[in-house]
């Protein structure tokens, strides 16, 4: 995890296509590699295959082949849903079409859709080495075979993702100048991972480092000591949500505090969404029900927090007996009507389109999108003292 990027920060290229149109083969062509099967059989590849890989001229991507969007029966919806769930994470996507078949209702409707999602995308009629097209100038001619073009497609993808990475966001890096001390609060319990420090943690230490200031990470038991040992000459104390309320008391108010998750939810771009959405815990009723939903699989990465602390928190600040559901990894409801609140991880393990997606869906829907570590700031009263330095 240390050593690679994190398949969040990666830009995600999807294949996508009818069946047999030579997604998986041009997949193998573009990596170099045989990630997924080929064959002559409608409907090889059912569900999605990832795999995190260094493609030059690009850098660190996802590439994703996907079962094919023309397939058959129950099961096949089931594929073509799922299909469609990786758009919500697509970064750029390839529009595999079979030259000696041509543009199809399937091939116009997937057109329809990128544009709808703002989805930078390429057409690549594949198989040139039986027919050749003409071609406009998002799309290419391609052999999965002969790998004719197979170079000038990367080239292609290359200048897209120049293009979409430009906009530069931080988790930390513009709160902080050079020479500041940043202390980190990472509690240390049995849900902690072994052998390492999570997610968020790692990426803010590594922006605090790239802007030329010192971290200091402590456990919260600690926290005393280490205040204590810089004589309070810090910048910004950063502290794992879960233990806001017992750090915050430590902390001087003169010295600014804020949590890894709302940072995320601010790089990731739903704090303000989080703020505008947090009162709507005071609306819950009895049988209210409330969506938790963690980013991540691991059920210890974030350990009982989703599952636990903040049902328990929750009930006990609303004084309601609310029903809470919890959602975890790619999985995430269709349908959010059931929802009073949707209450959400910082979602650090997500690219930041696919909790962008999520939080659009849930507004469409009118329900509240709340992030944890807001969330558990307004509810120890803290909420602006929490945030101030964000604004
Ligand atoms: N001639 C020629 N055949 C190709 C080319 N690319 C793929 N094929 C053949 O087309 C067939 C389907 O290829 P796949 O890569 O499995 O197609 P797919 O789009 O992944 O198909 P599904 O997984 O079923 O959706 C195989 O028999 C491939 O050998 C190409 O560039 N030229
Ligand atoms: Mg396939």
């Amino acid at each position: 995890m240390l050593s690679s990027t994190p398949l969040s920060e990666r830009i995600h290229i999807a294949f996508f296509g009818c069946r047999n149109a030579g997604k998986s083969s041009l997949v193998n062509a573009v990596t170099g590699q045989n990630l997924s099967v080929v064959s002559p059989t409608l409907g090889t590849t059912t569900d999605p295959v990832l795999k995190s890989m260094e493609l030059l001229p690009i850098g660190p991507v996802a590439i994703i082949d996907t079962a094919g969007i023309d397939d058959e029966g129950i099961l096949g919806e089931m594929r073509i849903e799922k299909t469609r769930e990786i758009l919500n994470k697509t970064h750029i996507a390839v529009l595999v079409s079979d030259a000696t078949i041509g543009l199809n209702s399937y091939d116009r409707e997937l057109i329809e859709k990128f544009k709808e999602k703002n989805i930078p995308y390429i057409i690549a009629y594949n198989k040139c080495d039986l027919k050749k097209v003409n071609c406009g100038d998002n799309e290419i001619c391609v052999s999965a075979i002969t790998l004719e073009n197979v170079n000038a497609l990367k080239e292609m993808l290359g200048k897209i993702s120049q293009v979409i990475t430009k906009k530069e966001s931080y988790i930390v890096r513009d709160l902080i100048d050079e020479g500041d001390i940043v202390v980190l609060v990472t509690p240390i319990d049995e849900a902690a991972p072994k052998g390492r420090i999570i997610l968020p943690q790692q990426m803010t230490l590594r922006e605090v480092l790239d802007a030329n200031a010192i971290a200091i990470v402590t456990k919260e038991t600690e926290l005393s000591k280490t205040l204590e040992a810089i004589s309070g000459k810090c910048a910004l104390v950063i502290c794992d949500s879960q233990v806001f309320n017992y750090v915050s008391k430590i902390v001087p108010e003169s010295i600014p505090l804020t949590s890894f998750s709302i940072l995320m939810a601010r790089y990731k771009g739903f704090l303000e969404e989080s703020l505008k959405a947090v009162s709507a815990i005071e609306n819950l009723e009895d049988n209210s029900t409330v969506l938790i939903a963690e980013g991540c699989t691991h059920h210890r990465q974030c350990g009982d927090i989703g599952s636990v602390k903040i049902p328990t928190w929750l009930k006990k600040h609303t004084k309601k007996n609310i029903n809470i559901e919890l959602c975890s990894g790619s999985d995430f409801p269709h349908d959010l009507s059931r929802y009073s609140v949707v209450i959400h991880c910082g979602g650090c393990m997500l690219n930041e389109k696919e909790v962008l997606s999520r939080k659009e869906k849930a507004i469409a829907e009118g329900v509240p999108f709340i992030n944890y570590g807001i969330l558990i700031s307004y509810m120890n009263g803290i909420l602006e003292r929490s945030t101030k330095i964000l604004k």
